[in-house]
């Protein structure tokens, strides 16, 4: 086919082609990058199609109707939003406008937080950009929507194969006019340990740089330190630093004095006097009861002149209560989620809470009948992700007990099942408490609460108790997380290590009670940049660099993935899982105007070595793809 195109080109033709011809007519070399994305996407889908997408169980490829996508949404097209404010008048002229605001606002959780606690933060580029042009103009009320950060960074990279930094990108292009904001983790970025300071402010930098307009920055252990760095960086890059304190425990419980109001009030100060433009309230387990939540908004609000974010989890059934205690006491911003992807784990309901407010004082401003039709299509694409729910579909107050995360419910299931203990959840999640106290009762949320987990998982499998590691703990060897932990790897608790349980778990090995970030040498970007030019054959940029610092082979491997399969991120979600069958077609458009029409035709018998020969169809031409059945 390309000599035909050469010989059939009317340049050539007509005999003026010279030998840049090929060079300067780019269109000749449309049909074999054509045919081989094509061959990269077959073989992806035929991988899919005969051993199943890893870790989640093979099975009848389930057929869904197109989700509903709103098309009569009433728009106001007037409205100046909290991002156009931010574009006209920077960081400070937001602040101003939340403080006039009489209405309480909203932070939209649906592509973040709501899909990292219900559906173990599966969910693709591909279905928020279906929705996300119309969620921007249908709610220009927002405060803002949540989108990145947190656990969806490597989550992309690891098991959607896909580029963070690129989904990014796009819902900064579908969202113009709504400020897009991120989780981040204090001196552990978007990962689960510390690094450099240098590595921090680059990684703020650059995510400004793309499109992140606001940062909730938290420290897993409240340790203040760890949050200074990424607070002035944000301010620097002349973006919307949200400072998170991470609420524990029980403010009216007289038997948790280590958390109560004051601590709070105590750290919004610090916070304050850091450069915090904004003070959330990261209510990561959904433990901030009503009453309690009327009493720390009430109190904070006397504390500090700036904007109050509240943050919570519905996981014990009471989230709505809580944010209309809040909301009466004076909070500016909550965080809800769209109804289809809230509840439990997750966010309350935007629409709940609307409806909770209604015809009261500081009823959020924004179209209820634009909230239940965008929902509309949430409802139709949580079906895709059937295979990641996480089965806590019903309030469950023993949240308040064991104190897990949202987001670490499901996650800490499927690690206990990883090791044979999924029938011993009950007796994890006390342990989980257990521990907790144990280490001096420490405020749980990632990483932190990945090493209580740890322990939990630990502690069961090799059925200790509690009594029996302070006996026997010397000859007992513990996990690596909680060893580092002990070490002050993560930074120091509230109110330090317990000294007895530091000496049986370090045995000798030296703790230290410096900022890690402190004692760890700034890297070299350049040398990091020649180092992964070498693995990966090209010149990486910034982005790219980062991500290869915080997740080294996660990077590679998505490398790996993209040379053999290409952009798999076009794929409709349900073929991504679970492939096509025999007979079935799928259209796959790579480009405005370029689509793949992909149908399998058969699937072959195994040789000896168990590869199959598939028999596709790829834009009417016949093609076969080997792939070896692993089962
Ligand atoms: C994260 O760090 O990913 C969280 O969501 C913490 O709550
Ligand atoms: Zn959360």
């Amino acid at each position: 086919p390309f000599l035909h195109k050469v010989i059939g080109h009317p340049e050539f033709q007509s005999g003026e082609a010279k030998t840049t011809f090929i060079d300067n007519t780019p269109q000749l070399f449309e049909f074999p990058k054509l045919r081989d994305r094509g061959n990269k996407t077959m073989k992806f889908i035929g991988e899919v199609t005969v051993n199943g997408f890893p870790g989640i169980e093979k099975s009848t490829k389930k057929y869904f109707d197109a989700p509903r996508i709103p098309t009569d949404l009433e728009l106001r097209n007037d409205y100046v939003t909290a991002k156009n404010v931010l574009d006209t008048d920077g960081a400070q002229g937001v602040i101003e406008w939340v403080k006039k605001q009489e209405n309480v606002l909203l932070t939209d959780t649906t592509f973040r937080d709501a899909h990292q606690s219900l559906l173990a933060t599966r969910v693709r580029t591909q279905d928020f950009k279906e929705i996300a042009r119309l969620t921007g103009e249908g709610l220009p009320e927002l405060f803002s929507s949540e989108m990145w950060g947190g656990a969806t960074f490597d989550v992309a990279y690891r098991f959607l194969n896909e580029d963070p930094w690129q989904r990014l990108r796009k819902i900064r292009k579908l969202m113009p006019n709504t400020l897009l904001q991120m989780l981040f983790r204090g001196s552990n970025a978007v990962g689960y340990q510390n690094y450099p300071d240098n590595v921090i402010e680059e990684f703020i930098k650059e995510s400004a740089r793309q499109g992140i307009d606001v940062f909730r920055i938290f420290d897993s252990l409240n340790w203040l330190p760890q949050m200074e760095k990424s607070i002035q960086t944000v301010r620097d890059t002349g973006k919307i630093a949200e400072a998170a304190i991470c609420y524990t425990g029980d403010i009216n419980d007289p038997s948790r004095a280590k958390y109560n109001v004051e601590y709070y009030k105590n750290m919004a100060k610090e916070l304050e006097k850091m450069g915090a433009h904004i003070i959330a309230i990261k209510d990561m387990a959904g433990l901030l009861k009503p009453q309690a939540a009327y009493r720390l908004i009430s109190e904070l609000k006397d504390t500090t002149d700036l904007p109050i974010h509240l943050h919570t989890h519905d996981t014990s059934g009471n989230g709505i209560i809580t944010y209309s205690a809040a909301t009466k006491a004076g909070v500016d911003i909550v965080d809800v989620a769209t109804s289809a992807m809230s509840g439990a784990t997750s966010q309350p309901s935007m629409s709940s809470l609307y409806y909770a407010l209604v015809n009261g004082d500081r009823t959020p401003d924004v179209n209820i009948d634009n909230t239940q039709k965008i929902n509309h299509y949430w409802e139709d694409v949580r079906m895709y992700y059937q295979s990641f729910e996480n089965g806590l579909n019903a309030p469950q107050t023993e949240a308040y007990m064991h104190e897990m995360p949202g987001g670490q419910y499901s996650n800490l299931q499927q690690q206990a099942k990883a090791v044979g203990l999924g029938h011993q959840w009950d007796e994890i999640k006390k342990m989980y408490h257990t521990v907790n106290l144990m280490f001096g009762d420490i405020v749980k949320v990632t990483p932190s609460s990945k090493v209580v987990g740890d322990m939990a998982l630990f502690m069961v499998q090799n059925n200790l108790t509690e009594e029996e590691i302070y006996a026997n703990g010397e000859d007992l060897s513990f996990p690596e997380s909680v060893v580092t932990f002990f070490q002050g790897d993560l930074g120091q608790p509230v109110g330090g290590f317990p000294k007895e349980l530091q000496r049986i778990i370090l045995k000798g090995r030296p703790a230290f009670t410096e900022r890690p970030g402190s004692l760890a040498a700034p890297v070299k970007f350049d040398k990091v940049k020649a180092e992964l030019t070498e693995k990966i054959g090209y010149e990486p940029k910034l982005e790219e660099v980062l991500s290869y610092l915080m997740y080294p082979q996660v990077f590679l491997d998505y490398r790996t993935s993209y040379q053999n399969f290409g952009d798999v991120t076009l794929l409709d979600t349900p073929t991504f899982f679970q492939g096509i069958r025999q007979g079935e077609s799928v259209e796959v458009q790579i480009e405005k105007g370029k689509t793949l029409i992909i149908r399998l035709d058969e699937i072959g018998d195994p040789d000896i070595e168990g590869n199959r020969v598939l028999f596709f169809n790829l834009n009417g031409q016949r093609r076969e793809v080997v792939i070896k059945d692993t089962s």
